[in-house]
């Protein structure tokens, strides 16, 4: 028994000595393709969509960072860091920009491959959420959010041969100082500055930089007074400031349809909404309330945007408001009515 344990033990070394010299061998192997042909090296890049303040009034519509180069074969994952929700999204040359909802028809996967071929996009993300997107040939991608128009990137996708310009690191500050940027905005100021009129209230308001990689913006979701104090007979206009964003005025239950106003609101000789209230009991949905999209030179003009919305209040009470689209981010009011 002793004589057959010791010829076991000494063949188990053999073969484990034996096993170390191949995996040696393979490391080594490993090594010198790599230094060979460094694109076998494939990079797993990051970056982040979005930032927000503490409070979620501050939202950053933004790629973090959003201009990208990479070697063709390698990925990207993207990381939410915002309430607000975004998509990933590439479509293909020419595409006509679908509405968010309905996504890239055909598409679905938590990962996905980017060519130029295939319209790509991972749907609605929120707060944490991931998505990787590998791409396999070179070219230069562009990336959009489809839920905010204003929001836009490129990657550029480099033959292995070629070098690229930055490292993980690169992108990791720029992420960090761009997003500094946008949420050191001191919005206080921005909305009371534009505040001047009497019973008046911004309703959003809205900045849009570029880079050379495409556009970002900084969304302000609050309402400039949120507890404005008028007397009964008075008319209160709410102004949307914002570029891009588009927000809502509902008093009462949030309607089904978003989008239109309720049937109780009328237009302005100037185009604006209006909507009357004679008890908090009431409701009025101002509808979407937003800027007019950019126009583009060759395309037909897009109509101006209707950025105003006005309520009448009759008769004394508090009447509590919100954006219907943003009240999870704290986009709430009310209007205190005297006699
Ligand atoms: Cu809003």
């Amino acid at each position: 028994m002793a004589t057959s344990d010791s010829y076991s033990f000494s063949e188990g070394f053999s073969l484990t000595f034996q096993l170390f010299g191949i995996l040696g061998k393979l490391h080594l192997l490993f090594l010198t393709s790599l230094v060979l042909c460094p694109q076998l090296l494939l990079a797993q890049w990051n970056a982040t969509i979005g930032a927000q303040s503490d409070d979620l009034g501050k939202q950053a519509l933004a790629f973090l960072p959003n201009e990208i180069w990479i070697h063709a074969g390698e990925s990207i994952t993207w990381t939410m860091a915002a309430n607000e929700g975004h998509t990933v999204t590439f479509l293909t040359s020419g595409q006509i920009r679908p509405p968010f909802t309905a996504e890239c028809p055909g598409f679905s996967g938590p990962s996905a491959s980017f060519d130029g071929s295939t319209c790509v996009t991972s749907g609605l993300l929120f707060q944490g959420d991931k998505f990787t997107v590998v791409f396999p040939v070179p070219g230069n991608f562009k990336l959009v959010c489809l839920v905010h128009e204003g929001m836009t990137g490129t990657i550029h996708v480099l033959d292995p041969s070629q070098s690229l310009p930055h490292d993980q690191a690169f992108y990791d500050h720029e992420a960090q100082r761009e997003s500094a940027d946008f949420l050191g905005v001191a919005i206080a100021g921005v909305m009371n500055h534009q505040h001047h009129l009497e019973n008046s209230v911004i309703a959003g308001h809205g900045e849009t930089v570029a880079t050379g990689g495409g556009s970002d913006s900084l969304s302000v979701m609050r309402f400039s007074d949120q507890g404005i104090t008028v007397h009964a007979g008075d008319t209160i206009e709410w102004t949307n400031d914002d570029p891009t964003t588009t927000h809502t005025i509902t008093f009462g239950p949030e309607p089904q349809d978003l989008v239109d106003p309720s049937s109780n609101v009328t237009i302005d000789a100037d185009g604006g909404r209006h909507g009357v209230l004679n008890s908090p009991s009431d409701a009025v949905h101002s509808g979407f309330i937003q800027a007019a999209p950019q126009d583009r030179t060759g395309l037909a003009q897009s109509p101006s945007g209707v950025t105003r919305f006005r309520v009448t209040f009759n008769n004394p009470g508090i009447y509590p408001y919100i954006c219907s689209l943003h009240d999870v981010l704290g986009m709430k009011g009310s209007v205190v009515v005297l006699p």
